[in-house]
């Protein structure tokens, strides 16, 4: 069915506003921060009921704290496609990453809703916390949750000010011990769908505002602490010296040339500390995060191995020690191929032909989701790929084509199931 070209512009517009509105939730002064368990997740979640239940959803919070809407199809008992992405942002984000998902995904339920009385199944949005992992390290606690895979050794996990995600919990409301409920047995699920931002240049260098995606990098994450000795900047000689910043600087650069020497692999270094941080001592400790990504989980595996290689010969040549906590580990996520089918035959139904496809070098919650059930993402053209950042966009015009091709693909999904 061809949308009504006054209701698509109204419902692109009304995205656009919401997002600046969700970007006013955030716990800094300036700049866009929500996480995990805190007071801007808590307010953004009665936003987003709201805004669910205004097009007919069925709403509750997870036991997870992820904010769900259930739209029943003709068939009470038969299984829901997912629509969604997540609320929660990474520090001075920008206002579309995860939100535009999730918004796009209610306007989906907004245009259907009245007929979709009469599908075969259900139609389910849910607005994912802590895909980032901004807050306690590791990633995709929301979905991994809602997928089953909670890990027990989590609840340990602390922020920055040493509270643990068990306490964070029980501050927010929510019951550790109740955690299992939130998990989607298989079956009531009949897929994933995502529309995101590219998080990258390509389609807006192919000036494509659409794309599939094919597949999600596999990503790790490491915390890594290089130990030498404070010693006096003045009175330390420099043969005398075991500089962690100066290995842990190394480091960050051994990181970016092993990376770019290999292909679809991606390493980023992106906090360092020096300890104790005075103008007047040489850094006796460093504490340095490492992002890893590949398309293959053997290939990034494998250059991991040849990263703790280079971290052994600079501690060697330093007389430093090296350690390693991984933080985070997602495999490599190929989406569904039908959903792939179904995603790219809705944006051929915008009219493109040609349509690109990609695999996701952004790590997304499709990746824990697709434990339990086929995922589908949709791309929407990000300008010159700015993420993660104030500056990140996406167009009006832009969004209403990828809202168009959303519809599509989700009443080609019904017809599939019929
Ligand atoms: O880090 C990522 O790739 C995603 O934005 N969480
Ligand atoms: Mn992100
Ligand atoms: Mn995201």
């Amino acid at each position: 069915m061809q949308p009504d070209p006054a209701a698509l512009h109204a419902a692109a517009v009304r995205i656009m506003a919401r997002c600046d509105e969700l970007a006013r939730y955030s716990s800094l002064a300036t700049g866009i921060e929500r996480v995990y368990l805190s007071p801007e997740h808590a307010r953004v979640n009665r936003v987003a009921a709201r805004w669910m239940r205004e097009v007919g959803l069925d709403t509750w919070q997870d036991e997870a704290g992820n904010q769900c809407g259930h739209l029943p199809g003709r068939d009470p008992d038969a299984p829901s496609l997912l629509l969604g992405s997540h609320l929660d942002t990474v520090r001075d984000a920008g206002r579309f990453d995860g939100i535009l998902g999730v918004l796009m995904a209610i306007e989906v339920v907004r245009a259907l809703g009245p007929r979709w009385r009469t599908a075969p199944i259900g139609l389910d949005v849910v607005a994912f916390w802590d895909e980032e992992g901004a807050r306690f390290g590791t990633a995709l606690l929301g979905s991994s949750a809602m997928a089953g895979l909670w890990k027990p050794e989590w609840w340990d996990l602390t922020d920055e000010h040493g509270t643990t995600l068990r306490t964070a919990f029980h501050e927010f409301g929510l019951d550790p011990g109740r955690i299992g409920a939130a998990a989607r047995p298989a079956h009531t699920l009949a897929g994933y769908l995502e529309a995101h931002i590219e998080q990258g240049p390509d389609l807006d260098r192919g000036n494509a505002p659409l794309g599939v995606v094919t597949s999600i990098a596999s990503a790790r994450r490491f915390a890594v602490t290089i130990e030498g000795e404070a010693r006096h900047a003045g009175g330390t000689r420099y043969e005398d010296r075991r500089d962690a910043l100066l290995g842990a600087s190394e480091v960050a650069l051994a990181v970016e040339r092993l990376c770019r020497a290999q292909h679809h692999i991606v390493g980023t270094v992106g906090r360092l500390e020096t300890f104790p941080g005075a103008v007047n001592v040489v850094p006796g400790e460093a504490r340095l995060t490492v992002d890893l990504r590949g398309e293959h989980d053997d290939h990034r595996d494998r250059v991991w191995r040849d990263i703790s290689t280079e971290l052994d010969q600079i501690a060697g040549r330093r007389g430093l020690r090296w350690s390693a906590t991984e933080l985070h580990e997602a495999p490599a996520v190929w989406c569904d191929g039908l959903l792939q089918d179904v995603v790219r035959a809705g944006i051929e139904d915008t009219g493109a032909r040609d349509v690109p496809t990609m695999f996701s070098r952004a790590g997304h919650d499709a990746m824990a989701i697709g434990a339990v059930t086929g995922v589908g993402m949709l791309f929407l053209r990000n300008p010159d790929g700015i993420s993660h950042h104030p500056a990140e966009s996406v167009s009006l015009a832009d969004v209403e084509t990828g809202l168009t091709a959303l519809t599509a693909t989700v009443e080609h999904l019904a017809r599939e199931a019929a």
